[in-house]
């Protein structure tokens, strides 16, 4: 502490997923420092950057702190809650009353998984809508885990997580969480858990189309071809039964369906694959043999084998790859978290294909529909053609595929509403914003990120600021749209009003209680209850993640189904991939994330906008050399979609024949207000992104593996990247 007027304020940052711990110092209510929590029990001590960005964001003068319409000339005027509340009800009853109840969309984005309250108060008031045509980030991102999660375990959330605290080897495709700071596993401090398993002897395999920073931190790395993982995880797992590597163990017990995979796999020998995915077939048996006979391992893949065209047969085969060598819900495998407020007990376990979209047909799953979806339902005539659009949290222009078509989309609406309190790429097109409170206004548990995390943890953060009178938390927004608009019979409206009356603390309180670690309503019981929860700022260890299955399998028989039959069938997609020989015409684009960014919402923050242009193309120099390209030049990124120019950057750390961008740039349309991010704007790699590019299996969008053709920019002149 500075001095003695300095006090210190501890909660976990939700930013990302690693929630970690962070220490505020305030003094005369200002924020003099943000650092990391020593004692905080899981991160203990590590934070990165973007931590600095919850002071920018409350403090942040673009911020919207009212209610926003926008008026006929095309200005945004202040207005106040009540009205705001009346125009959002009336233009989605207006429209459900002329339309139909699908003539409502929903888009939901990243950040209400970061958000407690918008976990617990947006279902409920989307399931009020009816209608079918609700959208979210999913379905950019970590739609094959639960898919696979569903078919094979009985749960969309029951989601192995890596235990890399104790594993002795580490398999990871298409993650690099040296820089996104791990994703469907929450590891604050990755880079030092990752130092951890080295000196126990342990060792990292990273498989990914460019030497990234975790790659280049790991014992070995091989680049791939994007977009064939299917057939490096098919090869793997041949080789693991050619050689009776497998040993299932007690999970062989309740597994089902071995021998539908033993046969599967016998097409995809290493000899066959190899060419294909850029991996000697030597290679591939060496990676298998040292998996299965490690004394643990554990195979870990994220979004750049998410997003990609066999998203799903990937995370099935890394589901499979794990259970097979015995690593499934083992300690230094792949295990099931037993967090304290346990989401899987309390909701739905997800079906696939049940709804589709209504003008491609595209599988929806767990009630909602794939995104890539979206911009093609608005404009496509019909009685269900969507003309109203909800966004709360997100800004799909940017990150959903072929943004520029659903720009042109959503100036056909004849209305939209967004939660949000910037004036972005995608609210700008609004007719109201109703702006949420900033993270330090609100109290904050980390829900989700709870059931995904490396070890069992709980911890409850208080506000720090007093928003004032007219300021509204999201669950707020949410609770008063639903009661507004809740349709249900007067007898069914009493939980709507009960949710209310409790808010998200006392919710909390409950579900503490009710939980696995929980006191019940025994008032001198010592489980955890929010009290306790209070009284330990830093939070509370729970212990690490323990075997629990089958028990904890949701399957009609407690059984793990280990060849769900749509990836089987889906399997002879992948056949013709292997097939099919490259042609290697085009360069394929994939994508990048950098430390100080955070998907498309945090580049209006100066703290993290110093230094040179980051919205750069990466390119192997022979690449450039038989394009005729040079080292920093602009180059144009054109495609099926659309045309952008960025700078060149040239590195060897790119495999061949692949190109990265990183996503969330683009900010040079016009009718946003985020000064900053306008002073540095980048390209959209979602202009040239594709949405007619899904996995068909699930719907999600490909963003990884994509044809492009790159050309001199038509401007060669020096233009930097403050221009606009
Ligand atoms: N090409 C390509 N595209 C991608 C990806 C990729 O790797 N490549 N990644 C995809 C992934 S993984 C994701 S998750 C998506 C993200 O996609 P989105 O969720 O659509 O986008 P974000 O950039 O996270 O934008 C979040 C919006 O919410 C607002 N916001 C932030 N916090 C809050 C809050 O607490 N409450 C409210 N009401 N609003 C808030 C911000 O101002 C911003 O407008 O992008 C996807 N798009
Ligand atoms: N700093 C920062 N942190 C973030 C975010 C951010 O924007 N910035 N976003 C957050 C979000 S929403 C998410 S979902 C997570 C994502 O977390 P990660 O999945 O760890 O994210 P990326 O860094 O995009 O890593 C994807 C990797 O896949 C590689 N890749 C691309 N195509 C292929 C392929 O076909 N095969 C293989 N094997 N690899 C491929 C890419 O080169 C890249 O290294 O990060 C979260 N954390
Ligand atoms: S790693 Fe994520 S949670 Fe930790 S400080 Fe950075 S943004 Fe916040
Ligand atoms: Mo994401």
């Amino acid at each position: 502490m500075e001095n003695d007027k300095v006090t210190t304020h501890y909660r976990a940052c939700n930013l990302c997923e690693a929630i970690c711990g962070i220490e505020i110092g305030v003094r005369d209510g200002a924020i003099v420092s943000i650092r990391g929590d020593r004692e905080d029990p899981f991160s203990r001590g590590h934070i990165c950057p973007k931590a600095v960005a919850l002071q920018d964001i409350y403090d942040d003068p673009d911020r919207l702190r009212h209610p926003m319409r926008r008026t006929k000339d095309g200005d945004w005027k202040r207005i106040g809650w009540d009205e705001a509340f009346d125009l959002t009800a009336e233009g989605i009853r207006r429209v459900q009353r002329d339309h139909g109840l699908d003539a409502v969309g929903v888009y939901l984005g990243n950040p209400n998984v970061h958000n407690w309250g918008s976990l617990l108060f947006a279902p409920p008031l989307m399931r009020s809508l009816r209608t079918r045509n609700l959208f979210s980030a999913t379905s950019v991102d970590q739609l094959p885990h639960h898919v696979a999660a569903t078919l094979m375990f009985g749960h969309k959330l029951l989601l192995p997580v890596p235990d890399i605290d104790r594993t002795q080897h580490l398999l990871v495709l298409g993650a690099n969480p040296a820089v996104s700071n791990g994703s469907m596993m929450t590891a604050p401090g990755f880079k030092r858990r990752l130092e951890e398993l080295k000196r126990r002897g342990g060792r990292l395999v990273v498989i990914d189309p460019r030497r990234t920073e975790t790659a280049r931190i790991a014992d070995q790395h091989h680049f791939i071809r994007p977009g064939t993982d299917a057939l490096l995880l098919m090869a793997l797992l041949q080789v693991v039964f050619d050689e009776g590597l497998e040993r299932l163990g007690r999970l062989g017990e309740f597994c089902d369906s071995l021998a539908t995979v033993q046969s599967v796999v016998i097409d995809f020998p290493p000899e066959h694959v190899a060419p294909v995915v850029g991996i000697g077939a030597e290679a591939i048996r060496t990676m298998a043999r040292e998996f299965a006979t490690a004394d643990s391992a554990v195979c870990y893949g994220r979004i750049g084998v998410s997003t990609q065209v066999f998203g799903t047969l990937c995370q099935w085969l890394i589901n499979v790859l794990n259970v097979v060598t015995g690593n499934l819900d083992r300690v230094g495998g792949a295990m099931f978290t037993r967090p304290a407020v346990d989401l899987v007990a309390s909701t739905g376990r997800g079906s696939l294909g049940r709804r589709s979209s209504r003008v491609r047909g595209l599988p929806g799953f767990a009630g909602e529909l794939p995104v890539a979806a979206l911009a093609e339902e608005i404009p496509t005539d019909g009685p269900d053609r969507i003309r109203a659009l909800m966004t709360v949290a997100g800004n799909p222009v940017l990150s959903t595929p072929n943004g520029v078509q659903l720009e042109r989309a959503l100036a056909e609406l004849d209305f939209m509403v967004a939660t949000d309190c910037y004036t972005n790429e995608t609210t700008r097109h609004g007719n109201i914003t109703l702006p949420r409170t900033t993270a330090l206004e609100h109290d904050h548990y980390a829900l989700v990120f709870n059931l995904l995390a490396v070890r069992n943890t709980a911890k409850y953060s208080p506000p720090l600021f007093d928003p004032g009178p007219d300021a509204r938390h999201d669950w707020q927004i949410l609770a008063e749209l639903h009661r507004r608009l809740d349709r249900s019979p007067l007898t069914a409206r009493w939980k709507r009003w009960l949710k209310a009356k409790l808010g998200p603390r006392r919710m909390l309180d409950l579900g503490l209680r009710f939980g696995p670690y929980g006191s019940g309503l025994r008032p001198f019981a010592s489980g955890l209850t929010l009290r306790r929860l209070e009284k330990n700022p830093h939070g509370l260890d729970l212990g690490p993640l323990e075997p629990c299955l089958p028990d904890r399998l949701r399957t009609r028989e407690r059984r793990i189904e280990l060849s769900p039959q749509p990836f089987v069938d889906d399997v002879k997609r992948l056949k013709q991939q292997l097939d099919a020989r490259p042609t290697g015409a085009s360069l394929v684009l994939i994508g990048r994330r950098q430390l100080r960014s955070n998907n498309s919402w945090m580049h209006n923050y100066r703290r993290l906008m110093g230094g040179t242009d980051r919205c750069t193309l990466v390119m192997h120099p022979d690449d450039a050399s038989d394009l005729g390209l040079e080292d920093s030049e602009r180059v144009a990124v054109v495609s099926r979609t659309g045309r952008i120019e960025v700078k060149l950057e040239l590195s060897d750390e790119m495999m061949r024949g692949v190109v990265s961008l990183p996503h969330g740039w683009g900010h040079d349309r016009t009718g946003t207000r985020i000064s900053t991010a306008e002073q540095h704007p980048g390209a959209s790699l979602n202009d040239v992104t594709d949405d007619q590019q899904v996995d068909p299996l699930c719907g999600n969008a490909v963003l990884n593996g994509l044809p492009v053709r790159i050309e001199r920019a038509v401007d060669k002149g020096p233009k930097d990247d403050h221009s606009r």
